[in-house]
């Protein structure tokens, strides 16, 4: 029998991969690569370069005790070609394989290289989602608006997760109207479970440190789990001390609370540590037990099963040109401050920070606070996108091109959401403490010392008029707008305008 080649990525390192599952142990070689073209194509956390390599390191490892034979490349190994295209040729010269085996990549770039590769590659479908390009092509099919909500009824009902009959479990599909609670100051949450760097991790960190140190990003200290022993450990004790909690502080945002009650499991996720099905149905059984309430059950698996495999189906139906969409003709540079650059803004300072030391904000610090100025700023989407490709732990593009160019941006002109999420600084007080120690004041509209997101909010509107003011749902926003005096729209418009020339000028805001 002819040998191949089995290419297993650093974002696949699941037992039941399909590209295993194809693979013949007897005759066929696993290759993994530590490649710096991966590394540096954007230039990622260097805690996430370090969470890759240790996994698969281990998960190199756990194959070979399995019986496979695996061909890993280390970064620093002289061989190296450092690219995925590079590895495989030289691994086919040296076993004399003429064909790679791959679970399709969650990357367009990547699916591209592999499929002009000068050997022969087969893209296998890849079956750690729940639904298919096709099940999500069906869906899709024939729909004048993809919206999450009802791709989640259908995956709901396909799943049977909470479901009583063909009833959903309390009643209604969707709690979210109780999961908006801003965090009092006196909880004490655990935070996620932490594990102590092994001689493997170790000798990983020291090697991207001296690699990749440059890179945005604290690599120390790292506490991520790197085998699927350990995020199953950090899957139980997220069900035990945070899920209760979780609907009901799922929006909130704590100075000093990094994590609050969110699972911090998409790295573990999207790397193949954990599967989908697997979390709800855990998440689903402390429900059953009566340890959960439904708003949290149901919230938390709504974000696996809905929003998850929703974006991802997105990503492909869209194509690759998706990531680069611009519908609203944004072009302003990213400001240094997304790069730790001085800020007077308290809430993005906030989340920057805590980015730069964990690779990780949850959703309302990326959707709300950083998300929400770059889109009121008038950033450039693409830079926007590469900012969270970068810094979080848990980016792949398949999963942060939907958010990012698509739920956060609104650059794909409106094919996730229905309107886009821009907000004043007053949603920011209201579900945060940053307002109290900002150098900013949230109830100031106009004038010195005005909240930057009071004055770009409306500069947003209005400089989006055209497109925006025949949405029904935007109607009261314009209408308020309307309302106001001529003399204040006036200063207001000006205020912002002065906010986007120091953005401009490069000068501290
Ligand atoms: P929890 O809040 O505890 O949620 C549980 C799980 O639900 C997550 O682990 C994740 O797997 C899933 N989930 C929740 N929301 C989403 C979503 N919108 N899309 C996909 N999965 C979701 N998530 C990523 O995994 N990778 C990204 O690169 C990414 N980029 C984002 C960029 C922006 C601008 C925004 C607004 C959201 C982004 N998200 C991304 C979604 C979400 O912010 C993260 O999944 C979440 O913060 C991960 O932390 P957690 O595990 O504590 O999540
Ligand atoms: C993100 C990443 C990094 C930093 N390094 C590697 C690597 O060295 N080898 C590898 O096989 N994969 C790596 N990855 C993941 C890929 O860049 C890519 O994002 C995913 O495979 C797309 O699904
Ligand atoms: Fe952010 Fe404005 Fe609040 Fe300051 S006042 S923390 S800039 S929302």
């Amino acid at each position: 029998m002819v040998s191949r080649l089995i290419l297993v990525l650093g974002d696949q390192l699941s037992d039941g991969l399909s590209a295993l599952a194809a693979g013949d142990r007897e005759a066929d070689t696993v290759v993994m690569a530590e490649v710096s073209e991966e590394a540096t194509y954007v230039r990622h956390h260097p805690k996430k370069i370090a969470l890759i390599f240790s996994a698969m390191r281990k998960f190199a490892a756990r194959l070979e005790k399995a019986g496979w034979t695996v061909a890993y490349s280390r970064l620093d190994d002289p061989d190296n070609a450092g690219s995925i295209v590079g590895e495989l040729v030289r691994r086919a010269a040296q076993t004399g394989a003429a064909e790679v085996i791959c679970t399709e990549p969650g990357e367009w770039r990547l699916i591209n290289k592999l499929t002009h590769a000068p050997i022969k590659t087969t893209l296998l479908g890849d079956d750690r989602f729940l639904a298919t390009h096709g099940d999500f092509e069906e869906w899709a099919k024939g729909r004048k608006a993809l919206r999450m909500e009802y791709f989640y009824r259908e995956m709901r009902k396909r799943t049977g997760l909470l479901m009583d009959g063909d009833q959903p479990e309390g009643g209604q599909w969707n709690f979210d109207h109780d999961n908006r609670k801003p965090a009092p100051d006196d909880i004490a949450p655990e935070g996620p479970r932490k594990f102590e760097p092994d001689n493997i991790t170790g000798e990983v960190l020291t090697m991207v440190e001296a690699e990749f140190g440059g890179h945005f990003g604290d690599i120390r200290p790292f506490w991520f789990a790197t085998t699927r022993a350990q995020a199953l450990d950090a899957l139980e004790h997220f069900i035990a001390h945070a899920l209760p909690r979780f609907g009901d502080y799922q929006d909130a945002m704590l100075r000093g609370e990094d994590f609050l009650y969110h699972a911090v499991i998409s790295p573990y996720l999207n790397i193949g540590l954990l599967g989908p099905l697997e979390v709800c149905q855990a998440a689903e059984k402390a429900y059953k037990k009566g340890d959960v309430p439904i708003n949290a059950a149901e919230g938390f698996i709504r974000q696996i099963i809905g929003w998850r495999e929703y974006v991802r189906g997105i990503y492909f139906l869209e194509g690759p040109e998706y990531a680069a969409r611009n519908r609203l003709e944004q072009n302003r540079d990213l400001p240094a401050m997304y790069w730790g650059g001085e800020t007077r803004m308290a809430c993005m300072s906030a989340a920057v920070e805590q980015t730069r030391r964990e690779a990780y904000a949850h959703h309302i610090q990326r959707l709300m606070v950083t998300g929400n100025f770059a889109l009121l700023a008038g950033i450039d989407p693409s830079q926007v996108a590469d900012w969270y490709l970068e810094v979080y732990a848990d980016a792949f593009e398949w999963v942060e091109a939907p958010n990012v160019v698509g739920m956060s941006q609104f650059a794909d002109g409106g094919v996730i959401a229905s309107k886009p999420y821009v907000s004043s600084g007053a949603y920011i007080n209201r579900m945060s403490d940053y307002c109290k120690g900002c150098d900013y004041k949230v109830s100031q509209k106009t004038g010195e010392g005005a909240c930057p997101f009071n004055t770009l909010y409306w500069h947003f509107l209005d400089r989006h008029r055209e497109r925006f003011s025949g949405n029904h749902r935007m109607g009261n926003m314009y209408r308020t707008w309307d309302r106001m005096d001529e003399e204040k729209r006036q200063a207001v418009l000006a205020d912002a305008g002065a906010v986007l020339a120091k953005l401009d000028a490069g000068e501290v805001v």
